[in-house]
């Protein structure tokens, strides 16, 4: 049958790569053309994103893949959750999106949960309120900058504005909106009782679309400037995590739960309806949505940022260490001297990484891990533990039992990491693929075009994927 070509542009905390896929109707491969660092930039006293530059690798990407497999189907972005951009009434960016890892919104909780406390944002939304989300980030600007209210046309997530750059519709997806805590957990829309606490604009919100819709073809002006053809621009599943979870190549479904390693873990299950229950919100999940109607129920741990900020750390210092050294210097210890809290919001902040992990050793009186190889094991160990607990949490929760945990993401090429999961978990790793954003993307793109029946998708991963298993040991 035909060779199907697309690209799939994944949007990390800490890379981008534009990948290219091809399928044939029984496997597809996956190629990196671009992969490009993402690194944000500290101005003003804010952190921002530098959404500019990212678009710009992308479109250098997408070019390349052009000059290499001439004709492409079509393209679609995935992004980390929760951030956005505004567009004004010309369509023009109104100002540099911010991270979620700046701190605006600390002056603004006490406010917004006076006028929303965390419960009943839990009732309402399904999603775990938490600092980071659209729903604090837009009240704190607002408040901030009021004369946003009268300049911002539309409020686009990351992916749809991306999406919007490329295509010039505004359209407001369906995973990633899942994630910001704006939309009512019953009906999936935003949630009219919330934007009138808060005062929100309802206005703000482009048109809903689902994942998996095809918005259009990439505007001719950047079709010019790349010197490409037409491409179609999808919005798929374009949240990351969403994506992710769309590529796992599950064998048993009711008896497995997922671990999504990059900067996040995003630990969880899929289940029928959102789980919004008192234990449930004590235990810190969070409902979001899947691609094809399910619900994400999921706890989003602090994952490799703690390794990423490490490494960071030395490369700043002049002692740069590869993250392959990482996890053998890790492997040369039996076990870590000290565990920690890896959602301490001690780590939540970006810089030195090592003397806060000491602080936080020395408040809970444990021995401060203080050479390479004990600092790389303690994050991994706490790592590990910390999927441990989440895994008998979601147990608790849906009264389920997990037999088996597929671990994707970039995380999994670090395999201690996954030996270490398995060991303090008890149950059987299915690791892979490592790029699940990519591949999910693609298969969201696959059956969108109608060239994929979004129920084949597991075997066409385990056809086309060098999938490992860790069994516990010790
Ligand atoms: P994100 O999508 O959030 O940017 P990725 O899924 O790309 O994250 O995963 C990045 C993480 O993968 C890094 O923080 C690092 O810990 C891990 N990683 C990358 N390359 C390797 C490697 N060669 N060995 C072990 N771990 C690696
Ligand atoms: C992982 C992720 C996660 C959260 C966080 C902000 O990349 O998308 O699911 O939403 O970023």
């Amino acid at each position: 049958s035909e060779m199907v070509k697309l690209l799939a542009v994944d949007l990390g905390a800490s890379s981008g790569r534009v990948m290219l896929g091809a399928y044939d109707g029984e496997r597809i491969s996956v190629e990196e053309i671009h992969r490009f660092a993402n690194i944000p930039v500290k101005a003003s006293g804010h952190l921002y994103w530098d959404v500019l530059r990212l678009f710009h690798e992308m479109k250098h990407g997408i070019r390349q893949a052009f000059r290499e497999h001439g004709e492409l189907l079509s393209l679609s972005v995935d992004t980390w959750g929760v951030d956005y951009g505004f567009i004004d009434r010309q369509g023009q960016l109104l100002s540099a999106p911010h991270h979620y890892r700046d701190q605006r919104m600390t002056a603004h909780r006490f406010r917004l949960e006076e006028l929303l406390p965390p419960r009943e944002q839990f009732k309402l939304t399904g999603n775990q309120p938490d600092l980071i989300n659209t729903v604090y980030q837009l009240y704190a600007d607002l408040q901030d900058r009021p004369e946003l209210t009268a300049a911002a046309d539309k409020l686009l997530m990351t992916p749809d504005l991306f999406h919007y750059l490329f295509s010039g519709v505004a359209a407001a997806e369906n995973t990633i909106w899942s994630t910001g805590g704006l939309l009512d957990a019953v009906t999936g829309e935003p949630s009219a009782e919330l934007f009138k606490r808060l005062d929100l604009p309802l206005s703000l919100i482009p048109p809903r679309v689902s994942a998996g819709t095809v918005l259009g073809t990439m505007l001719p002006d950047i079709q010019e400037e790349l010197g490409i053809g037409p491409i179609q621009v999808i919005a798929g599943a374009s949240h990351d995590t969403a994506s992710a979870i769309a590529s796992i190549p599950y064998t048993e479904k009711n008896t497995a739960a997922f671990i999504s390693c990059g900067t996040w873990s995003l630990v969880g299950m899929e289940t029928a309806e959102p789980v919004i229950t008192d234990q449930s919100y004590s235990y810190g999940f969070t409902n979001e949505s899947c691609c094809g109607g399910t619900n994400r129920l999921l706890k989003n741990l602090t994952g490799l940022w703690l390794l990423q900020e490490t490494h960071r750390e030395w490369a700043e210092a002049g002692e740069p260490v590869t993250y392959s050294e990482m996890v053998r210097l890790a492997e040369t210890l039996d076990a870590a001297p000290a565990i920690i809290d890896p959602n301490d919001p001690l780590f939540s902040t970006p810089g030195a990484m090592t003397g806060r992990i000491g602080e936080y050793c020395r408040r809970t009186q444990q021995p401060v891990p203080l050479t390479k190889a004990a600092i790389i094991r303690t994050i991994l160990d706490s790592l590990a533990q910390a999927y441990s607990r989440t895994i008998t949490e979601l147990e608790t929760v849906t009264g389920r039992r997990i037999k088996t945990i597929h671990m994707v993401g970039g995380g999994i090429q670090n395999e201690l990491l996954c030996q270490l999961t398995a060991n303090a978990t008890g149950r059987e790793i299915v690791a892979g693929p490592v790029e699940a954003s990519a591949l999910g993307n693609m298969i969201v793109q696959l059956a969108a075009l109608g060239k994929l029946n979004p129920a084949r998708a597991g075997e066409l991963v385990s056809r086309s994927c060098t999938l490992a298993t860790y069994s516990p040991m010790g």
